[in-house]
């Protein structure tokens, strides 16, 4: 058995109350749930291939106020623990970010009925990044290609059906995207688009600096916005995921920073697709006052 075919079948995703999740963060969910947010934490929350790695390198470098330098200290995924994950032998998440010295920023996929109860209690920050249903399931279908220990997602006609119903790892987008959106008046939570950072980047980086307390001149964020640009990060081995082992994303299947574009479902769903598509998305997201922008 190849060493690819022996980690997708190594981990299958489990379920927490209905939601599928990696089998070695079930494992772990016991110290998951009792885990202990801080008054200070900014944690960064999205549904998968929402745009995560961009808002982490925008938060770091509004952290970093604008030094490039500083944000190369580490790959994006060590400076921000991921507080869910877990690969056994190496320190899980909930490890790192207990090391870590406050004020700490943090990033989560789960959905607001499983997010440890303390960040709640502690009234944390909250940035959540959303980004539109059927972008993210091509973005989605193009990782689980390339990421060896999430479940092969079979062809995009399999794939479709899979992402529709919600069997994938953190579960239905539509429960996920609605969840936060429904809390966001009653926490400290900025609910930013990634098509709005994609149309205005400036205006949107300016909302997160402001939401984090700081205040950067014009030159600063104007520096930022470049560096945070699709083509910059793609070449930026500390955001292109470039240090991954290939056994564990391999990039011969597809980039991890893929196309970076609004609209590129329109590449990949049929007319028939994109009408049925449509009919589920207006059941599911049925009494939400949430728009998303499918095009620019
Ligand atoms: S993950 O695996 O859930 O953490 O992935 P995530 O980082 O959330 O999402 C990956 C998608 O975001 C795109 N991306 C960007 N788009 C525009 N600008 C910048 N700077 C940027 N950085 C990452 C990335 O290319 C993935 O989208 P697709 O559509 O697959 O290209």
């Amino acid at each position: 058995m190849s060493l690819t075919t022996e980690l997708r079948k190594q981990s299958p995703l489990r379920e927490v109350e209905g939601i599928p999740l990696p089998a070695a963060t079930v494992d772990n969910w016991s110290q998951i749930q009792k885990f202990e947010g801080k008054p200070d934490d900014l944690l960064i929350c999205t549904y998968p291939k929402s745009g995560t790695t961009w808002i982490q390198e925008i938060v770091d470098m509004i952290e970093q106020n604008g030094d490039l330098e500083k944000c190369q200290r580490a790959i994006i995924q060590h400076r921000h623990p991921f507080i869910e994950w877990a690969r056994p032998p190496q320190p899980s998440g909930v490890e790192k970010a207990k090391a870590m010295a406050s004020p700490r920023t943090l990033r989560t996929h789960l959905p607001t009925q499983l997010l440890p109860p303390s960040f709640w209690e502690n009234n944390c920050k909250f940035l959540y990044v959303a980004r539109n249903a059927k972008d993210c399931m091509v973005s989605y279908y193009h990782f689980q290609r390339m990421n060896q220990t999430l479940p092969d997602p079979g062809t995009w006609e399999e794939y479709f059906e899979t992402f529709t119903s919600g069997r994938v790892a953190w579960g239905p987008w539509y429960d996920h995207v609605k969840g936060w959106w429904e809390v966001k008046d009653r926490y400290q939570i900025l609910f930013l688009f990634y098509e709005d950072i994609k149309k205005d980047p400036k205006q949107e980086i300016q909302k997160v600096m402001q939401f984090m307390g700081k205040n950067l001149d014009e030159t600063v964020l104007d520096s930022i916005v470049q560096e945070t640009s699709f083509e910059k990060m793609k070449e930026n081995p500390m955001t292109n995921r470039s240090t991954v082992p290939r056994s564990i994303l391999d990039r011969s299947i597809s980039p991890f920073m893929r196309k970076g574009t609004v609209g590129d479902w329109k590449n990949h769903f049929t007319v028939a697709q994109n009408e049925m598509f449509d009919e589920i998305y207006r059941k599911k997201m049925e009494g939400t006052s949430i728009n998303f922008c499918m095009e620019l």
